[in-house]
C-alpha cells in the first residue's frame, strides 16, 4: 500500500513547481485541500482513467475550483493524463488552465465561480436515485465559498430529497481571499445550519488521511440523509511560512521562498517515509 502521507508531500512539491513556473495559482487552498483529494481518489472514489466515462462512476466536483493545481497533481498521479502535460499549466493554448474544465480527462464540470458545485451534485445524486444507479456524488467547497447563497439552495434540496448518496466536504481552513472567514462572513454555526436542512454533520481533521477515511466511511453508511464533513484544515499545510496566512491565498513564491518550500516538503516527505 502506497504511503499516502509521503505522497501528499510529493504532490505538494509538484503543485509548487506548477505555480512557481507559471507564476500563477492558489497555493494556500491547494495545500489545505490536498489530503481530502488524496483520500477521495485513493480510498473512496470509484473512478479511474479506464472508467472515466462509465455511467456508474462516482462523481466528484471541486467546487472551490481555484484549487485546481491540487486536483491536477492527483489526477496526473492517478494516470488520467501524463504528468508532463502539467508543464504547460496556465500557458497560452494549454487546456490546463487555472480552473477546472471538463475538456480534461477526469474533470466532470467547469468550476471556479464559487457556489455552484453543491447544486450540480444535488442534481447528479437525485438523477442516480431516479435511475436506480448506485454511484455516489462528492463535492468539496471552501469555507469562504459558503457565503454564496446558492450553496444553501443546494443544501436545502439535498436534505429535502434525503440524498444519502451525496457527501459534501467543507475545507474549513478559516481563511478566504481577504482575511479570516469570521471577519468576512461568519461560518461558526455550520453544524446548526446543515442540520436544519436535514444533513448529517461530521467533523474530521482535514489534513489527516486516516481521519478523513473514517469520516467518508461514516458518510457512506449513513442512510436517508446527505452528509457534510467539516474538514478542519490548515491553509497552506506543509510549508511553515505559507501556513495560515491570508496573502498566500494566491501569492507566488520568490526563488528563495520556492527553494525553502521544496526543502521543507522534501524533509517532511522523508520523515513520513520513516
Ligand atoms: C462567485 C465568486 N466570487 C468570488 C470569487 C473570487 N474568489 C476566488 S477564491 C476566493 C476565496 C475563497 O475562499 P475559500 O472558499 O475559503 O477557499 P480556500 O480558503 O479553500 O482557498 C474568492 C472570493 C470567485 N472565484 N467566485
Ligand atoms: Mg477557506
Amino acid at each position: 500500500m502506497e504511503n499516502l502521507k509521503a505522497l501528499s508531500f510529493e504532490l505538494r512539491k509538484d503543485i509548487i513547481d506548477m505555480i512557481y513556473k507559471a507564476k500563477t495559482g492558489h497555493i494556500g487552498g491547494d495545500f489545505s485541500v490536498l489530503d481530502i483529494l488524496i483520500t477521495l481518489y485513493y480510498k473512496h472514489l470509484n473512478i479511474s482513467p479506464e472508467t472515466a466515462e462509465d455511467p456508474n462512476r462516482d462523481r466528484f466536483i471541486l467546487s472551490k475550483g481555484h484549487s485546481v493545481e491540487a486536483l491536477y497533481s492527483v489526477l496526473a498521479k492517478k494516470g488520467f493524463f501524463p504528468k508532463s502535460d502539467l508543464e504547460t499549466y496556465s500557458q497560452f493554448k494549454s487546456k490546463y488552465i487555472g480552473h477546472p474544465n471538463n475538456k480534461i480527462n477526469g474533470i466532470e464540470m467547469n468550476s471556479g465561480s464559487l457556489g455552484h458545485g453543491l447544486s450540480v451534485c444535488v442534481g447528479m445524486a437525485l438523477a442516480a436515485k431516479m435511475n436506480g444507479a448506485t454511484y455516489r456524488v462528492y463535492t468539496v467547497m471552501g469555507d469562504g465559498e459558503l457565503a454564496e447563497g446558492s450553496v444553501w439552495e443546494g443544501a436545502m434540496a439535498g436534505g429535502h430529497y434525503k440524498l444519502d448518496n451525496l457527501t459534501a466536504i467543507v475545507d474549513r481552513n478559516r481563511l478566504q481571499i481577504s482575511g479570516t472567514t469570521e471577519e468576512v462572513m461568519t461560518q461558526d454555526n455550520l453544524d446548526e445550519r446543515f442540520q436544519s436542512f436535514g444533513w448529517n454533520v461530521i467533523h474530521a481533521n482535514g489534513n489527516n488521511i486516516d481521519a478523513l477515511d473514517e469520516a467518508f466511511q461514516i458518510a457512506k453508511a449513513t442512510k436517508e440523509k446527505p452528509t457534510v464533513i467539516i474538514a478542519d484544515t490548515t491553509k497552506g499545510y506543509g510549508v511553515s511560512f505559507i501556513e495560515n496566512s491570508a496573502p498566500w491565498h494566491h501569492k507566488i513564491p520568490s526563488q528563495e521562498e520556492y527553494q525553502k518550500a521544496i526543502t521543507e516538503l522534501e524533509q517532511r516527505r522523508l520523515a513520513a517515509n520513516e
